[in-house]
Protein backbone atom coordinates (compact mmCIF):
# COMPACT_ATOMS: atom_id res chain seq x y z
CA UNK A 1 0.00 0.00 0.00
CA UNK A 2 2.79 2.66 0.56
CA UNK A 3 3.57 3.43 -3.28
CA UNK A 4 0.06 3.76 -3.60
CA UNK A 5 -0.56 6.21 -0.40
CA UNK A 6 2.83 8.00 -1.23
CA UNK A 7 1.36 8.76 -4.99
CA UNK A 8 -1.75 10.33 -3.57
CA UNK A 9 0.09 12.01 -1.23
CA UNK A 10 2.22 13.43 -3.91
CA UNK A 11 -1.22 14.53 -5.80
CA UNK A 12 -2.13 16.26 -3.07
CA UNK A 13 0.76 18.18 -2.61
CA UNK A 14 0.85 19.24 -6.78
CA UNK A 15 -2.87 19.52 -6.66
CA UNK A 16 -2.26 22.17 -3.86
CA UNK A 17 0.51 24.11 -6.21
CA UNK A 18 -1.98 23.78 -8.47
CA UNK A 19 -4.86 25.88 -6.52
CA UNK A 20 -1.91 28.16 -5.64
CA UNK A 21 -1.82 26.60 -1.84
CA UNK A 22 1.08 26.72 0.67
CA UNK A 23 4.39 26.33 -0.42
CA UNK A 24 5.72 24.98 2.99
CA UNK A 25 2.35 22.62 2.84
CA UNK A 26 3.35 21.70 -0.38
CA UNK A 27 7.02 20.63 0.95
CA UNK A 28 5.48 18.47 3.75
CA UNK A 29 3.56 16.28 1.50
CA UNK A 30 6.14 15.78 -0.61
CA UNK A 31 8.72 14.58 2.51
CA UNK A 32 5.95 12.54 4.23
CA UNK A 33 5.50 10.84 0.02
CA UNK A 34 8.96 10.06 0.07
CA UNK A 35 9.11 8.79 3.10
CA UNK A 36 6.39 6.54 3.11
CA UNK A 37 7.84 4.99 -0.35
CA UNK A 38 11.10 3.89 1.44
CA UNK A 39 9.45 2.81 4.37
CA UNK A 40 10.51 -0.72 5.20
CA UNK A 41 7.10 -1.72 6.81
CA UNK A 42 3.49 -2.12 5.18
CA UNK A 43 1.99 1.16 6.50
CA UNK A 44 -1.68 -0.77 6.17
CA UNK A 45 -0.36 -2.38 9.58
CA UNK A 46 0.41 0.78 11.05
CA UNK A 47 -2.12 2.59 14.08
CA UNK A 48 -1.96 6.62 14.27
CA UNK A 49 1.15 6.73 16.60
CA UNK A 50 3.85 4.41 14.31
CA UNK A 51 2.32 6.42 11.39
CA UNK A 52 3.62 9.55 13.19
CA UNK A 53 7.07 8.22 13.75
CA UNK A 54 7.67 8.23 9.63
CA UNK A 55 9.55 11.24 9.11
CA UNK A 56 7.35 13.91 7.67
CA UNK A 57 4.32 12.29 8.81
CA UNK A 58 2.42 14.80 11.09
CA UNK A 59 -1.17 14.70 12.90
CA UNK A 60 -3.25 15.95 9.23
CA UNK A 61 -0.85 13.26 6.86
CA UNK A 62 -1.47 10.36 9.81
CA UNK A 63 -5.31 11.01 9.85
CA UNK A 64 -5.56 10.88 5.66
CA UNK A 65 -3.50 7.87 5.56
CA UNK A 66 -5.48 5.91 8.37
CA UNK A 67 -8.72 7.37 6.55
CA UNK A 68 -7.82 5.95 3.26
CA UNK A 69 -6.86 2.66 4.83
CA UNK A 70 -10.40 2.28 6.57
CA UNK A 71 -12.39 4.18 3.50
CA UNK A 72 -9.92 3.70 0.35
CA UNK A 73 -10.42 7.11 -0.02
CA UNK A 74 -9.11 10.33 1.03
CA UNK A 75 -11.88 13.27 1.46
CA UNK A 76 -9.56 16.47 1.36
CA UNK A 77 -7.83 14.79 -2.04
CA UNK A 78 -11.15 14.18 -3.39
CA UNK A 79 -12.21 18.05 -2.77
CA UNK A 80 -9.33 18.62 -4.42
CA UNK A 81 -9.53 17.11 -7.47
CA UNK A 82 -13.50 18.30 -8.06
CA UNK A 83 -11.69 21.98 -7.72
CA UNK A 84 -9.64 21.50 -10.98
CA UNK A 85 -10.93 20.96 -14.30
CA UNK A 86 -9.93 17.48 -16.06
CA UNK A 87 -6.60 17.48 -17.60
CA UNK A 88 -5.09 20.03 -16.17
CA UNK A 89 -2.95 17.69 -13.45
CA UNK A 90 -1.41 16.34 -15.93
CA UNK A 91 -1.02 19.39 -18.56
CA UNK A 92 1.32 20.94 -14.98
CA UNK A 93 3.63 17.78 -15.81
CA UNK A 94 4.03 19.40 -19.15
CA UNK A 95 8.26 21.09 -18.68
CA UNK A 96 7.69 24.88 -18.98
CA UNK A 97 3.71 24.89 -18.32
CA UNK A 98 2.91 26.29 -15.23
CA UNK A 99 -0.27 26.06 -13.10
CA UNK A 100 -1.70 28.87 -13.90
CA UNK A 101 -1.25 28.84 -17.50
CA UNK A 102 -2.35 24.49 -17.75
CA UNK A 103 -5.96 26.35 -16.42
CA UNK A 104 -6.21 29.30 -18.61
CA UNK A 105 -5.29 26.41 -21.46
CA UNK A 106 -8.40 25.04 -20.07
CA UNK A 107 -10.45 27.43 -19.70
CA UNK A 108 -9.96 28.94 -22.88
CA UNK A 109 -9.49 26.39 -25.05
CA UNK A 110 -10.85 23.73 -23.67
CA UNK A 111 -7.68 21.70 -23.68
CA UNK A 112 -7.99 18.46 -20.99
CA UNK A 113 -5.22 16.66 -21.95
CA UNK A 114 -1.63 16.62 -23.43
CA UNK A 115 -2.57 15.17 -26.44
CA UNK A 116 -5.10 18.11 -26.92
CA UNK A 117 -2.48 20.45 -26.22
CA UNK A 118 -0.29 19.25 -28.98
CA UNK A 119 -3.08 19.49 -31.36
CA UNK A 120 -4.20 22.74 -30.57
CA UNK A 121 -0.42 23.93 -30.63
CA UNK A 122 -0.25 22.21 -34.36
CA UNK A 123 -3.51 24.02 -35.62
CA UNK A 124 -1.62 27.03 -34.62
CA UNK A 125 -5.14 27.97 -31.70
CA UNK A 126 -2.21 29.24 -29.19
CA UNK A 127 -1.66 31.94 -31.44
CA UNK A 128 -3.27 35.29 -30.01
CA UNK A 129 -4.13 33.62 -26.65
CA UNK A 130 -2.89 35.97 -24.17
CA UNK A 131 0.51 35.11 -22.72
CA UNK A 132 1.76 32.39 -25.28
CA UNK A 133 4.06 34.14 -27.44
CA UNK A 134 5.93 32.15 -30.20
CA UNK A 135 9.03 31.97 -27.97
CA UNK A 136 6.75 29.81 -24.66
CA UNK A 137 5.11 27.95 -27.77
CA UNK A 138 8.56 26.45 -28.91
CA UNK A 139 8.87 25.85 -25.26
CA UNK A 140 5.95 24.04 -24.70
CA UNK A 141 5.97 21.97 -27.70
CA UNK A 142 9.78 21.06 -26.54
CA UNK A 143 8.43 20.30 -22.88
CA UNK A 144 5.50 17.67 -24.63
CA UNK A 145 8.24 15.81 -26.49
CA UNK A 146 10.46 15.43 -23.13
CA UNK A 147 6.62 14.42 -21.12
CA UNK A 148 6.03 11.53 -23.96
CA UNK A 149 9.01 10.61 -23.89
CA UNK A 150 9.24 10.00 -19.96
CA UNK A 151 6.22 8.57 -20.37
CA UNK A 152 6.90 5.82 -23.09
CA UNK A 153 10.40 4.63 -21.29
CA UNK A 154 10.65 3.91 -17.32
CA UNK A 155 13.21 5.11 -14.93
CA UNK A 156 16.40 2.27 -14.93
CA UNK A 157 15.18 1.57 -11.20
CA UNK A 158 11.82 0.60 -11.90
CA UNK A 159 12.96 -1.42 -14.87
CA UNK A 160 15.90 -3.19 -12.36
CA UNK A 161 13.53 -4.04 -9.49
CA UNK A 162 11.09 -5.30 -12.27
CA UNK A 163 13.93 -7.22 -13.96
CA UNK A 164 15.34 -8.68 -10.60
CA UNK A 165 12.29 -9.86 -9.47
CA UNK A 166 11.72 -12.00 -12.73
CA UNK A 167 14.90 -13.24 -12.64
CA UNK A 168 14.19 -14.49 -9.25
CA UNK A 169 11.44 -16.04 -10.30
CA UNK A 170 12.93 -18.28 -13.24
CA UNK A 171 16.60 -18.57 -11.90
CA UNK A 172 15.10 -22.08 -10.33
CA UNK A 173 13.45 -23.18 -13.18
CA UNK A 174 16.38 -22.61 -15.75
CA UNK A 175 19.83 -23.60 -15.93
CA UNK A 176 21.27 -19.85 -16.35
CA UNK A 177 18.82 -16.67 -16.24
CA UNK A 178 19.93 -13.27 -16.70
CA UNK A 179 18.38 -9.73 -17.78
CA UNK A 180 20.01 -8.26 -21.51
CA UNK A 181 18.81 -5.44 -23.58
CA UNK A 182 19.13 -1.73 -22.26
CA UNK A 183 19.00 -2.77 -19.20
CA UNK A 184 22.55 -4.69 -19.14
CA UNK A 185 23.86 -1.66 -20.94
CA UNK A 186 22.66 0.51 -17.53
CA UNK A 187 21.18 2.82 -20.64
CA UNK A 188 19.35 5.56 -18.88
CA UNK A 189 15.77 4.87 -19.58
CA UNK A 190 14.53 1.34 -20.48
CA UNK A 191 11.86 1.00 -23.71
CA UNK A 192 11.36 -2.97 -22.53
CA UNK A 193 13.00 -5.44 -20.35
CA UNK A 194 14.60 -8.32 -21.95
CA UNK A 195 14.93 -11.64 -19.92
CA UNK A 196 17.01 -14.55 -21.12
CA UNK A 197 16.81 -18.20 -19.85
CA UNK A 198 18.93 -21.38 -20.85
CA UNK A 199 16.67 -24.33 -20.68
CA UNK A 200 16.14 -27.81 -22.37
CA UNK A 201 12.31 -27.46 -21.81
CA UNK A 202 11.04 -23.51 -22.16
CA UNK A 203 7.62 -24.41 -20.83
CA UNK A 204 7.53 -24.11 -17.35
CA UNK A 205 9.72 -21.24 -17.38
CA UNK A 206 6.66 -19.76 -20.32
CA UNK A 207 4.23 -20.57 -18.22
CA UNK A 208 5.71 -19.24 -14.82
CA UNK A 209 6.14 -16.11 -16.55
CA UNK A 210 2.72 -15.48 -17.98
CA UNK A 211 1.36 -16.19 -14.85
CA UNK A 212 -1.60 -13.69 -13.89
CA UNK A 213 0.13 -11.48 -16.05
CA UNK A 214 -1.35 -9.68 -19.59
CA UNK A 215 0.30 -11.93 -22.43
CA UNK A 216 0.84 -9.99 -25.68
CA UNK A 217 2.50 -12.85 -27.49
CA UNK A 218 3.54 -16.26 -27.01
CA UNK A 219 5.39 -18.74 -28.96
CA UNK A 220 7.95 -21.83 -27.79
CA UNK A 221 10.96 -19.38 -27.87
CA UNK A 222 9.80 -16.33 -26.76
CA UNK A 223 6.43 -15.03 -24.35
CA UNK A 224 5.80 -11.40 -24.08
CA UNK A 225 3.73 -9.71 -21.20
CA UNK A 226 2.68 -6.63 -20.08
CA UNK A 227 3.15 -6.19 -16.42
CA UNK A 228 0.62 -3.86 -14.31
CA UNK A 229 2.70 -0.86 -14.43
CA UNK A 230 2.50 -1.12 -18.17
CA UNK A 231 6.12 -2.40 -18.60
CA UNK A 232 6.47 -4.89 -21.48
CA UNK A 233 9.18 -7.61 -20.64
CA UNK A 234 10.15 -10.78 -23.19
CA UNK A 235 11.38 -13.81 -22.28
CA UNK A 236 13.46 -15.87 -24.98
CA UNK A 237 14.22 -19.27 -24.06
CA UNK A 238 17.39 -21.03 -25.62
CA UNK A 239 19.50 -24.21 -25.35
CA UNK A 240 22.28 -23.82 -22.81
CA UNK A 241 24.84 -24.12 -25.37
CA UNK A 242 23.63 -21.20 -27.54
CA UNK A 243 23.52 -19.21 -23.92
CA UNK A 244 27.17 -16.86 -24.80
CA UNK A 245 25.68 -15.96 -28.58
CA UNK A 246 21.83 -15.30 -27.44
CA UNK A 247 23.26 -12.96 -24.01
CA UNK A 248 25.34 -11.38 -26.55
CA UNK A 249 22.56 -10.66 -29.49
CA UNK A 250 19.93 -10.21 -27.06
CA UNK A 251 22.51 -7.14 -24.79
CA UNK A 252 22.56 -5.07 -28.05
CA UNK A 253 22.94 -2.20 -28.78
CA UNK A 254 21.36 -3.21 -32.67
CA UNK A 255 24.21 -0.66 -33.49
CA UNK A 256 26.57 -2.35 -31.73
CA UNK A 257 25.26 -5.77 -33.05
CA UNK A 258 25.32 -4.41 -37.02
CA UNK A 259 28.88 -3.34 -36.23
CA UNK A 260 29.87 -6.90 -35.43
CA UNK A 261 28.00 -9.03 -37.69
CA UNK A 262 30.39 -6.55 -40.44
CA UNK A 263 33.56 -8.14 -38.69
CA UNK A 264 31.94 -11.17 -38.92
CA UNK A 265 31.08 -11.35 -42.35
CA UNK A 266 34.66 -9.50 -43.10
CA UNK A 267 36.50 -12.84 -42.30
CA UNK A 268 33.97 -15.16 -43.75
CA UNK A 269 31.57 -15.81 -40.27
CA UNK A 270 28.31 -15.58 -39.65
CA UNK A 271 27.05 -14.60 -36.51
CA UNK A 272 23.31 -14.93 -35.16
CA UNK A 273 21.86 -14.96 -31.62
CA UNK A 274 22.24 -19.08 -32.11
CA UNK A 275 25.97 -18.88 -32.39
CA UNK A 276 29.08 -17.87 -34.84
CA UNK A 277 28.78 -19.92 -37.99
CA UNK A 278 31.06 -20.72 -41.01
CA UNK A 279 29.39 -18.72 -43.83
CA UNK A 280 30.29 -21.70 -46.55
CA UNK A 281 29.47 -25.03 -44.51
CA UNK A 282 26.84 -23.43 -41.44
CA UNK A 283 29.39 -25.21 -39.13
CA UNK A 284 28.93 -24.07 -35.45
CA UNK A 285 32.26 -22.60 -34.34
CA UNK A 286 31.46 -21.31 -30.55
CA UNK A 287 28.13 -20.20 -29.31
CA UNK A 288 28.31 -21.08 -25.26
CA UNK A 289 30.34 -17.72 -23.82
CA UNK A 290 30.08 -14.30 -24.74
CA UNK A 291 34.33 -14.31 -24.34
CA UNK A 292 34.45 -16.82 -27.00
CA UNK A 293 32.12 -15.47 -29.50
CA UNK A 294 34.15 -11.87 -29.49
CA UNK A 295 37.28 -13.85 -28.99
CA UNK A 296 37.07 -15.60 -32.04
CA UNK A 297 36.28 -12.14 -33.42
CA UNK A 298 39.43 -10.83 -32.43
CA UNK A 299 38.17 -8.87 -29.72
CA UNK A 300 38.57 -8.39 -26.25
CA UNK A 301 35.19 -9.20 -24.20
CA UNK A 302 33.63 -5.31 -24.48
CA UNK A 303 31.50 -4.38 -21.16
CA UNK A 304 27.88 -4.22 -21.99
CA UNK A 305 27.92 -0.56 -20.79
CA UNK A 306 30.30 0.13 -23.51
CA UNK A 307 28.23 -1.63 -26.29
CA UNK A 308 26.97 1.34 -27.91
CA UNK A 309 29.16 1.42 -31.44
CA UNK A 310 30.73 4.40 -30.26
CA UNK A 311 34.51 3.33 -30.76
CA UNK A 312 34.38 0.24 -28.65
CA UNK A 313 35.14 -2.09 -31.10
CA UNK A 314 38.54 -0.27 -32.39
CA UNK A 315 39.30 -0.34 -28.75
CA UNK A 316 38.75 -4.07 -28.48
CA UNK A 317 40.59 -5.12 -31.47
CA UNK A 318 43.56 -2.90 -30.22
CA UNK A 319 43.17 -4.63 -26.62
CA UNK A 320 42.19 -1.00 -25.70
CA UNK A 321 38.67 -1.61 -23.24
CA UNK A 322 39.76 1.05 -20.25
CA UNK A 323 39.61 -0.66 -16.99
CA UNK A 324 35.75 0.71 -16.01
CA UNK A 325 35.08 1.89 -12.66
CA UNK A 326 33.09 -0.38 -10.51
CA UNK A 327 30.55 0.05 -7.42
CA UNK A 328 33.54 -1.73 -5.24
CA UNK A 329 35.67 0.82 -6.49
CA UNK A 330 33.60 3.44 -4.47
CA UNK A 331 35.38 4.66 -1.04
CA UNK A 332 32.64 7.25 0.36
CA UNK A 333 29.11 9.25 -0.92
CA UNK A 334 30.24 12.72 -1.39
CA UNK A 335 26.34 14.21 -1.20
CA UNK A 336 24.26 12.93 0.54
CA UNK A 337 21.27 15.14 2.59
CA UNK A 338 19.79 14.53 6.17
CA UNK A 339 16.56 15.85 8.20
CA UNK A 340 17.93 19.11 8.59
CA UNK A 341 16.73 19.56 5.58
CA UNK A 342 14.43 17.68 3.11
CA UNK A 343 16.18 14.44 3.82
CA UNK A 344 13.95 12.06 5.87
CA UNK A 345 16.77 10.55 7.70
CA UNK A 346 19.03 11.77 10.85
CA UNK A 347 22.61 12.43 10.81
CA UNK A 348 23.15 9.54 13.24
CA UNK A 349 20.93 7.12 10.53
CA UNK A 350 22.32 8.45 7.64
CA UNK A 351 26.30 7.97 9.25
CA UNK A 352 25.33 4.47 10.45
CA UNK A 353 24.09 3.18 7.07
CA UNK A 354 27.36 4.58 5.29
CA UNK A 355 29.13 2.79 7.68
CA UNK A 356 27.11 -0.52 6.61
CA UNK A 357 27.76 0.34 3.06
CA UNK A 358 31.43 -0.01 4.04
CA UNK A 359 32.26 3.83 2.91
CA UNK A 360 36.05 4.75 4.51
CA UNK A 361 34.14 8.22 3.99
CA UNK A 362 31.28 10.12 4.12
CA UNK A 363 30.29 13.65 3.24
CA UNK A 364 26.80 15.52 4.54
CA UNK A 365 25.85 18.23 2.46
CA UNK A 366 22.43 19.56 3.65
CA UNK A 367 21.08 22.45 1.83
CA UNK A 368 22.64 25.89 1.81
CA UNK A 369 19.93 28.77 2.93
CA UNK A 370 19.40 30.42 -0.14
CA UNK A 371 17.22 27.80 -1.28
CA UNK A 372 14.48 29.81 0.80
CA UNK A 373 12.15 26.42 1.54
CA UNK A 374 15.14 24.71 3.18
CA UNK A 375 15.03 26.86 6.35
CA UNK A 376 18.63 26.76 7.09
CA UNK A 377 20.79 28.78 8.89
CA UNK A 378 24.51 29.43 9.85
CA UNK A 379 23.25 28.33 13.52
CA UNK A 380 21.90 25.20 12.15
CA UNK A 381 24.94 24.49 9.65
CA UNK A 382 27.39 24.99 12.50
CA UNK A 383 25.30 22.83 15.18
CA UNK A 384 25.11 20.02 12.70
CA UNK A 385 29.39 20.72 12.30
CA UNK A 386 29.36 20.10 15.88
CA UNK A 387 27.82 17.12 15.49
CA UNK A 388 29.45 15.86 12.92
CA UNK A 389 32.48 16.23 13.97
CA UNK A 390 31.55 14.29 17.76
CA UNK A 391 30.45 11.36 15.53
CA UNK A 392 31.91 9.49 12.91
CA UNK A 393 34.08 6.30 14.65
CA UNK A 394 34.63 3.69 12.13
CA UNK A 395 34.88 6.45 8.71
CA UNK A 396 35.90 9.52 8.08
CA UNK A 397 32.88 11.97 8.13
CA UNK A 398 33.11 15.06 6.25
CA UNK A 399 31.55 18.39 6.46
CA UNK A 400 29.49 19.91 3.55
CA UNK A 401 26.95 21.67 2.45
CA UNK A 402 25.61 21.75 -1.08
CA UNK A 403 25.40 25.65 -2.02
CA UNK A 404 22.57 27.58 -4.50
CA UNK A 405 24.64 28.97 -7.13
CA UNK A 406 23.02 32.37 -7.83
CA UNK A 407 21.98 33.56 -11.38
CA UNK A 408 25.55 35.54 -11.21
CA UNK A 409 27.36 32.35 -10.41
CA UNK A 410 27.82 33.54 -6.57
CA UNK A 411 26.84 31.16 -4.03
CA UNK A 412 25.43 31.19 -0.35
CA UNK A 413 28.35 32.13 1.52
CA UNK A 414 31.45 34.57 1.99
CA UNK A 415 34.70 33.19 1.93
CA UNK A 416 34.91 33.16 5.44
CA UNK A 417 32.08 30.88 5.98
CA UNK A 418 32.59 28.40 3.60
CA UNK A 419 36.26 27.61 4.60
CA UNK A 420 34.97 25.94 7.58
CA UNK A 421 33.39 23.48 5.27
CA UNK A 422 35.63 20.02 4.56
CA UNK A 423 33.73 19.89 1.06
CA UNK A 424 31.08 22.16 -0.89
CA UNK A 425 28.88 21.22 -3.73
CA UNK A 426 26.90 23.52 -5.75
CA UNK A 427 24.04 23.41 -7.59
CA UNK A 428 21.76 25.00 -9.92
CA UNK A 429 18.01 25.71 -8.40
CA UNK A 430 16.92 28.47 -9.88
CA UNK A 431 16.96 30.35 -12.83
CA UNK A 432 16.82 26.96 -15.28
CA UNK A 433 15.65 29.64 -18.41
CA UNK A 434 18.88 31.54 -18.33
CA UNK A 435 20.15 31.95 -22.31
CA UNK A 436 22.88 29.71 -22.59
CA UNK A 437 25.51 32.79 -22.60
CA UNK A 438 24.36 33.71 -18.66
CA UNK A 439 23.91 30.05 -17.99
CA UNK A 440 27.86 29.64 -19.03
CA UNK A 441 29.06 32.26 -17.51
CA UNK A 442 26.95 31.61 -14.40
CA UNK A 443 29.06 27.82 -13.88
CA UNK A 444 32.09 29.33 -14.76
CA UNK A 445 31.99 31.49 -12.02
CA UNK A 446 30.87 28.72 -9.27
CA UNK A 447 33.75 26.77 -10.60
CA UNK A 448 35.82 29.74 -10.40
CA UNK A 449 35.29 29.91 -6.44
CA UNK A 450 37.82 28.47 -4.64
CA UNK A 451 35.57 26.69 -2.15
CA UNK A 452 33.31 25.16 -4.79
CA UNK A 453 34.75 20.99 -5.37
CA UNK A 454 31.79 19.56 -7.02
CA UNK A 455 29.06 20.71 -9.48
CA UNK A 456 26.10 19.23 -8.39
CA UNK A 457 23.56 17.36 -11.10
CA UNK A 458 25.15 20.01 -13.55
CA UNK A 459 22.63 19.84 -16.55
CA UNK A 460 19.71 20.16 -13.64
CA UNK A 461 17.92 17.58 -16.10
CA UNK A 462 14.98 15.94 -14.46
CA UNK A 463 14.14 12.40 -16.70
CA UNK A 464 11.23 12.96 -18.71
CA UNK A 465 10.12 16.34 -16.58
CA UNK A 466 12.78 18.42 -16.75
CA UNK A 467 14.83 19.46 -19.63
CA UNK A 468 18.84 20.16 -19.36
CA UNK A 469 19.93 23.82 -18.87
CA UNK A 470 21.28 25.59 -22.10
CA UNK A 471 24.87 25.83 -21.37
CA UNK A 472 28.42 25.58 -23.44
CA UNK A 473 29.60 22.40 -22.40
CA UNK A 474 32.82 22.68 -23.93
CA UNK A 475 33.91 25.67 -21.88
CA UNK A 476 32.57 24.64 -18.71
CA UNK A 477 34.50 21.27 -19.22
CA UNK A 478 37.63 23.74 -19.54
CA UNK A 479 37.01 25.83 -16.76
CA UNK A 480 36.48 22.54 -14.41
CA UNK A 481 39.73 21.23 -15.45
CA UNK A 482 41.54 24.02 -15.33
CA UNK A 483 40.02 24.93 -11.58
CA UNK A 484 40.04 21.82 -10.04
CA UNK A 485 36.18 21.14 -9.92
CA UNK A 486 34.86 17.90 -10.18
CA UNK A 487 31.49 17.37 -11.91
CA UNK A 488 28.83 15.26 -10.37
CA UNK A 489 26.85 12.32 -11.41
CA UNK A 490 24.09 12.37 -10.15
CA UNK A 491 23.28 8.46 -9.43
CA UNK A 492 19.57 9.49 -8.38
CA UNK A 493 17.73 7.51 -11.61
CA UNK A 494 15.32 10.68 -12.01
CA UNK A 495 18.50 12.68 -12.78
CA UNK A 496 21.71 10.51 -14.16
CA UNK A 497 23.33 13.60 -14.27
CA UNK A 498 25.74 14.04 -16.06
CA UNK A 499 24.38 12.02 -18.65
CA UNK A 500 27.03 9.72 -20.06
CA UNK A 501 27.59 11.35 -23.42
CA UNK A 502 28.22 14.97 -21.91
CA UNK A 503 30.91 12.82 -19.30
CA UNK A 504 33.01 11.44 -21.77
CA UNK A 505 33.48 14.44 -23.12
CA UNK A 506 34.45 16.13 -19.94
CA UNK A 507 36.77 13.22 -19.63
CA UNK A 508 38.31 14.20 -22.11
CA UNK A 509 38.57 17.38 -21.36
CA UNK A 510 40.45 16.39 -18.32
CA UNK A 511 37.72 16.92 -15.87
CA UNK A 512 37.70 15.05 -12.65
CA UNK A 513 34.21 13.31 -11.73
CA UNK A 514 31.97 12.35 -8.32
CA UNK A 515 29.72 9.48 -8.12
CA UNK A 516 27.21 10.72 -5.95
CA UNK A 517 23.82 9.73 -4.37
CA UNK A 518 22.28 13.23 -3.81
CA UNK A 519 20.60 10.50 -1.25
CA UNK A 520 17.45 11.97 0.97
CA UNK A 521 17.20 8.78 2.42
CA UNK A 522 18.84 5.67 3.74
CA UNK A 523 17.49 3.86 1.10
CA UNK A 524 18.66 6.28 -1.61
CA UNK A 525 22.43 5.63 -0.72
CA UNK A 526 21.80 2.19 -2.51
CA UNK A 527 21.59 4.26 -5.89
CA UNK A 528 25.13 4.27 -6.51
CA UNK A 529 24.71 1.40 -9.38
CA UNK A 530 22.75 3.65 -11.60
CA UNK A 531 25.85 6.33 -11.51
CA UNK A 532 28.62 3.96 -11.65
CA UNK A 533 26.38 2.46 -14.84
CA UNK A 534 26.43 5.83 -16.09
CA UNK A 535 29.76 6.44 -15.41
CA UNK A 536 30.71 3.31 -17.08
CA UNK A 537 29.09 4.38 -20.12
CA UNK A 538 31.05 7.47 -20.12
CA UNK A 539 34.69 4.85 -20.40
CA UNK A 540 35.05 6.24 -16.55
CA UNK A 541 38.16 4.60 -14.70
CA UNK A 542 38.60 4.90 -11.10
CA UNK A 543 41.12 7.08 -11.95
CA UNK A 544 38.50 9.63 -13.24
CA UNK A 545 36.35 9.43 -10.22
CA UNK A 546 37.74 11.40 -6.52
CA UNK A 547 35.34 8.98 -4.38
CA UNK A 548 37.12 6.09 -5.74
CA UNK A 549 40.50 7.49 -4.04
CA UNK A 550 42.19 7.54 -0.74
CA UNK A 551 41.07 9.96 1.82
CA UNK A 552 44.41 11.65 1.38
CA UNK A 553 44.15 11.69 -2.50
CA UNK A 554 40.46 13.32 -2.43
CA UNK A 555 41.49 16.19 0.22
CA UNK A 556 44.14 16.86 -1.69
CA UNK A 557 41.72 17.44 -4.51
CA UNK A 558 39.26 19.34 -2.09
CA UNK A 559 42.01 21.78 -1.68
CA UNK A 560 42.00 23.42 -4.09
CA UNK A 561 45.57 24.89 -4.60
CA UNK A 562 44.07 27.16 -1.95
P1 LIG B 1 15.02 -0.55 -25.34
O1 LIG B 1 14.21 -1.77 -25.11
O2 LIG B 1 14.41 0.38 -26.33
O3 LIG B 1 15.38 0.17 -24.09
O4 LIG B 1 16.41 -0.98 -26.01
P2 LIG B 1 17.00 -2.45 -26.24
O5 LIG B 1 18.42 -2.26 -26.65
O6 LIG B 1 16.75 -3.32 -25.07
O7 LIG B 1 16.24 -2.96 -27.54
P3 LIG B 1 15.19 -4.14 -27.78
O8 LIG B 1 14.48 -4.54 -26.56
O9 LIG B 1 14.39 -3.74 -28.95
O10 LIG B 1 16.11 -5.35 -28.27
C1 LIG B 1 17.00 -6.01 -27.38
C2 LIG B 1 18.28 -6.32 -28.10
O11 LIG B 1 18.05 -7.24 -29.16
C3 LIG B 1 18.89 -5.12 -28.78
O12 LIG B 1 19.65 -4.33 -27.90
C4 LIG B 1 19.75 -5.80 -29.81
C5 LIG B 1 18.93 -6.96 -30.23
N1 LIG B 1 18.18 -6.58 -31.45
C6 LIG B 1 16.90 -6.20 -31.51
N2 LIG B 1 16.56 -5.92 -32.80
C7 LIG B 1 17.66 -6.12 -33.53
C8 LIG B 1 17.98 -6.01 -34.92
O13 LIG B 1 17.16 -5.65 -35.77
N3 LIG B 1 19.25 -6.32 -35.31
C9 LIG B 1 20.18 -6.75 -34.43
N4 LIG B 1 21.40 -7.04 -34.85
N5 LIG B 1 19.94 -6.85 -33.11
C10 LIG B 1 18.70 -6.56 -32.68
CA1 LIG C 1 14.68 -3.83 -24.31
CA1 LIG D 1 12.71 -6.24 -26.29
ZN1 LIG E 1 20.45 19.75 -5.61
Amino acid sequence: MNEQVAALLREYAELTVITGGDVFRVRNYEKAARSIRGWPEDIAQLDLKALRAIPGVGASIAAKIAEFSQTGAIGALDELRAKIPPGVLELTRVPGLGPRRAMQLSRELGVQSVDDLAAAIKAGRLDGLAGFGAKSEERIASGIEVYRQGRERVLLDVALRTATAMVDELTPLSQRCAYAGSLRRWRETIGDIDILAAAGDSAPLMAAFSAGQEVVGSGPAKTTIRTASGLTADLRVVPLDAWGAALQYFTGSTAHNVAIRQIAIRQKLKLSEYGLFEADTDRLIVSRTEEEVYARLGLAWIPPALREDRGEIEAAAQGRIPGLVRDNDLRGDLHTHTDLTDGTASLEQMVAAARRRGYEYYAVTDHAPDLIMQRMTDEKMLAQRDQVRALGAGLELLHGTELNIGPDGSVDWEAGFLAGFDICVASVHSHFEQPRAEMTRRFVTACENPYVNVIGHPTTRRIGKRPPVKVDFGELFRACARTGTALEINASPQRLDLPSDQIRAARDAGVKFAIDSDAHSVSELGNMPYGTGTAQRGWLTPDDVINTWPLERLRAFLRKDR
